[in-house]
């Protein structure tokens, strides 16, 4: 609609007017509120949380982007210390996140999915205090066809100072966490993070490029409809999970959704409640995700949000690592469905310990 006497567009108008109304809390805002302190310690988590959120503003930039520039999508022929193909998008993500903090002498060391040592950045331990660990780009399968990926992230605290390469004191448990969040890439890219206050949500507003406050202390409902899983390995699992699998599909009230990127998927059982599964197979027990950069970090957020993330049998968050690459079988989302899946598996045990 268009003022007569002016020639100004209303709609447009309106529109910048209700922008202004929003109480628009940025990300670095909410962190030091939440902290309710100017500590060095306080001064150092939000430092490390704006870099975090640089790190997802450039990586989404780039994936908007990637289907108009060349190389940017595609494999690079090379094959990650876990055997996995390589994306281009994979290498961009993780060099991301290393130029970001190599310079921040906030981080001592990185780890993540896509280096078979941790990163060290000696000049950093004097006064750098913490370890990162990360998955630059999780679900890269998606990313030739467009969908949702996501990063994920979780913060230790720097113990010992171990020179040799060796990552021995980053194999602690995920309680040691002291922040963890993820950044989904989707329709617009939101930054999801606790530091031990509850989960919060933010949208970056591209435009501004801030991320700003979406949904504050974020509540898991204890049940929800939605079961989340590859079924295409329903042939390799062992009887809990193809009896859990059978029970939803008996029941009323279950529905599937299943997008190839943990984040995404667990995004959704997060706001909507119930479960998202990548279990063990019979050959390969352990699954397929990672403990430390994947598992750990989504086991600290649903508690922070009063849900639960399991192995079937043991918290998430109990669990020792023993390698920097571990894998771990994870059952994550609303309690009450979680404790479902883990009744098949007990029951399962109890059949064959009878057997
Ligand atoms: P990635 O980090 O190499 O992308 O692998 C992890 C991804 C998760 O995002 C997702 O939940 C899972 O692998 C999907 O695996 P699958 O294709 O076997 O269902
Ligand atoms: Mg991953």
């Amino acid at each position: 609609m268009v003022n007569a006497q002016t020639g100004e567009d209303l709609h447009i108008r309106l529109e910048e007017t209700q922008a202004l109304d929003r109480d628009c809390t940025t990300l670095s805002r909410h962190v030091l509120q939440q902290l309710q302190s100017f500590s060095p310690d306080a001064q150092d988590i939000s430092a490390l949380m704006n870099r975090i959120a640089l790190a997802g503003k450039l990586i989404a930039r780039r994936l908007t982007r990637a289907g108009l520039v060349e190389n940017a999508l595609g494999f690079t022929g090379t094959v990650n210390v876990q055997g996995e193909s390589v994306k281009k998008m994979d290498i961009y993500a993780n060099d991301v996140f290393i130029s970001v903090f190599k310079q921040s002498g906030l981080v001592c060391r990185l780890a993540s999915e896509e280096m078979e040592k941790p990163y060290y950045i000696p000049e950093n331990c004097p006064i750098g205090r913490y370890t990162l660990l990360y998955d630059p780009l999780d679900g890269s399968s998606n990313l030739d066809t467009n969908l949702n990926v996501g990063s994920i992230f979780s913060i230790r605290q720097q113990e010992g100072n171990d020179e040799d390469g060796s990552a021995r004191d980053l194999l602690q448990s995920g309680r040691k966490q002291i922040a963890a969040g993820y950044i989904l890439y989707g329709p617009s890219t939101m930054l999801v993070y606790s530091i031990g206050r509850g989960v919060h949500a933010f949208t970056l507003d591209p435009s501004l490029g801030e991320f700003i406050l979406a949904n504050e202390d974020i509540k898991i409902p204890d049940h929800g409809p939605i079961y989340s899983v590859n079924e295409g390995n329903f042939w390799q699992w062992d009887d809990s999970m193809r009896e859990y699998i059978r029970y939803v599909h008996r029941h009323e009230g279950y529905t599937a959704r299943y997008g190839g990127a943990l984040v995404g998927d667990f995004h959704r059982i997060l706001y909507q409640g119930g479960v998202f599964l990548y279990p063990g197979t019979v050959k390969k027990p352990e699954g397929k995700l990672r403990l430390l950069y994947e598992s750990a970090p989504m086991a600290y957020l649903v508690e922070q949000a009063g849900g639960r993330a399991s192995t079937g049998t043991e918290e998430i968050l109990d669990v020792l690592a023993e390698e920097l690459h571990q894998r771990t079988p994870l059952v994550i989302g609303s309690k009450e469905d979680v404790a479902l899946v883990e009744s098949f598996v007990k029951e399962q045990k109890r059949i064959s310990n009878q057997g």
